[in-house]
C-alpha cells in the first residue's frame, strides 16, 4: 500500500494519497484546489488511478481540490450526507465502505468540529484520518458550522479513542509541523480530552480558544458546500493551455520531446548549456539560442515576453532550474523540455552539429 501525506503550507492543511499498488487505485483525502496540480502530478508518476476525492468536512479554511479532480481524472466526490453539499457523488453514511483496489476505509461518523465530520479508518485498523476531530495534542475548534463541543467529546471517545492503541493517526491540519500521532499518546497526552479530563472540562476548554476565524472563511464555505467547484474553472490559459504540457511532482512544467519537434516555431528555444557543450557533440537544436544557466537571470531581456519559451539542456536538470529563473523574471509561458538533449536524440530527433 501506498500513504503520502501532503501539505498545504498556506493553510497547515494535510492532504493523504492512499493507494493499493496492486490494483494502483488510489483515493486522496482532503486535497487542497492549489494543489490539485501537484497532486495530478504525484498520481501520474506513481502511476495511480484516482478513484475517489474524500472530504472529512465541509472546510472553513481552504477550498477543496475535489472538483477540480474530479475533472481532470474522472474521480468521485464522496462526503458525508450530513455535510449538506451539493454536487457529490456519493454520500456516506457512518458504516459504509470506502473501496479501492482490494483495500477499503470505513467511515465513522465524528461530528464535534462541524456537524458532518467524519473519520477514515482503514481496513487494517492501523490508520485513521481525522480530519479537524482529533488533532495532535489538539482538536478541532467547535464555534461554528454546526460545531459542539459535547458532541465532540463524544466522537472522540467513542469512534477514535476506541480503536486499538497502536493505530496512527492523521490529522487534517497542523501548525506546528507535527505530523502523525497514535491512539495511545492522545489518550494519554492530549491536553484537552486526554488523561482524567472529564467532558465538562473539555467544554470549558473549547468554550475559551479566543481563536480568530479563518482568514479565507467567506470564500472557502460557500464553495465547499459545492464540492469546491469554483465560479470560474477554466484552467488559467497563461500556465497550461500553449502546449501539450505535463506538471511534475518537483514543480515544474515540462514538454516531450514529441511535442516540441511538431511544433519547433510555436516556441523560442532556449537552451542553457555551456557553450562547449552547445557546439559538442550532442549538437543542438536548429534555431536554439544560447544563454548558459550562470547568465540567464542576467540576459533573460534578451528573450521576448510574449512569445512561450522551451529549455533545454543536456538531460533535462540545468533547463528545469531555468523556467524557475525565467518565472521570477517575470515569464509566464515556460516549459523544460523533459529529458534534455539525451532523450531529444535518443528518440532520433533532428539535430544541428554534434556527432552520431
Ligand atoms: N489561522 C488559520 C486558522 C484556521 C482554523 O481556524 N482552523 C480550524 C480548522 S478548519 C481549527 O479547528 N483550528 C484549530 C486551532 O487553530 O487550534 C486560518 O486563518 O486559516
Ligand atoms: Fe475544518
Amino acid at each position: 500500500m501506498i500513504l503520502r501525506q501532503l501539505f498545504d503550507i498556506q493553510t497547515g492543511t494535510y492532504t493523504y494519497l492512499l493507494a493499493d499498488t496492486e490494483a494502483a487505485e488510489a483515493v486522496l483525502i482532503d486535497p487542497v484546489y492549489e494543489q490539485v496540480q501537484r497532486d495530478g502530478a504525484l498520481l501520474s508518476e506513481l502511476g495511480l488511478k484516482l478513484i475517489y476525492t474524500l472530504e472529512t468536512h465541509v472546510h472553513a479554511d481552504h477550498v477543496t481540490g475535489g472538483w477540480s479532480l474530479r475533472k481532470r481524472t474522472g474521480s468521485k466526490i464522496a462526503l458525508s450526507e450530513e455535510c449538506g453539499a451539493e454536487g457529490a457523488d456519493r454520500l456516506l453514511a457512518h458504516g459504509d465502505k470506502i473501496e479501492f483496489g482490494c483495500r477499503y476505509l470505513s467511515v465513522r461518523a465524528t461530528p464535534g468540529h462541524t456537524n458532518g465530520c467524519a473519520t477514515f479508518v482503514l481496513d487494517t485498523e492501523q490508520m485513521a484520518f481525522t480530519g479537524d476531530c482529533l488533532l495532535i495534542r489538539g482538536c478541532g475548534r467547535t464555534d461554528f458550522q454546526g460545531g459542539n463541543a459535547r458532541q465532540m467529546y463524544k466522537s472522540i471517545h467513542t469512534q477514535i479513542f476506541t480503536l486499538p492503541e497502536d493505530c496512527l493517526i492523521y490529522p487534517g491540519h497542523d501548525y506546528k509541523g507535527l505530523t502523525t500521532t497514535s491512539v495511545a499518546e492522545e489518550k494519554a497526552f492530549n491536553p484537552r480530552l486526554g488523561g482524567q479530563l472529564s467532558q465538562s472540562d473539555f467544554v470549558g476548554y473549547m468554550d475559551n480558544l479566543g481563536l480568530d476565524h479563518p482568514k479565507k472563511m467567506d470564500i472557502a464555505v460557500p464553495s465547499n458546500i459545492k464540492c469546491g467547484r469554483p465560479d470560474d474553472d477554466s484552467i488559467s490559459e497563461d500556465e497550461a493551455s500553449w502546449a501539450e504540457l505535463t506538471f511534475t511532482f518537483a514543480g515544474f512544467w515540462e514538454v516531450q520531446p514529441q511535442w516540441l519537434a511538431e511544433n519547433l516555431s510555436a516556441a523560442q528555444i532556449l537552451d542553457v548549456r555551456e557553450v562547449d557543450e552547445f557546439s559538442g557533440p550532442l549538437g543542438r537544436i536548429s534555431n536554439a539560442m544560447l544563454i548558459p544557466l550562470g547568465v540567464l537571470e542576467k540576459r533573460a531581456a534578451e528573450l521576448d515576453k510574449k512569445r512561450p519559451i522551451i529549455t533545454i539542456c543536456r538531460a533535462g536538470g540545468r533547463s528545469a532550474q531555468a523556467t524557475v529563473i525565467l518565472r521570477r523574471a517575470g515569464f509566464r509561458k515556460i516549459a523544460n523540455l523533459a529529458g534534455g538533449m539525451l532523450r531529444w536524440r535518443s528518440q532520433n530527433y533532428p539535430v544541428e552539429g554534434g556527432r552520431n
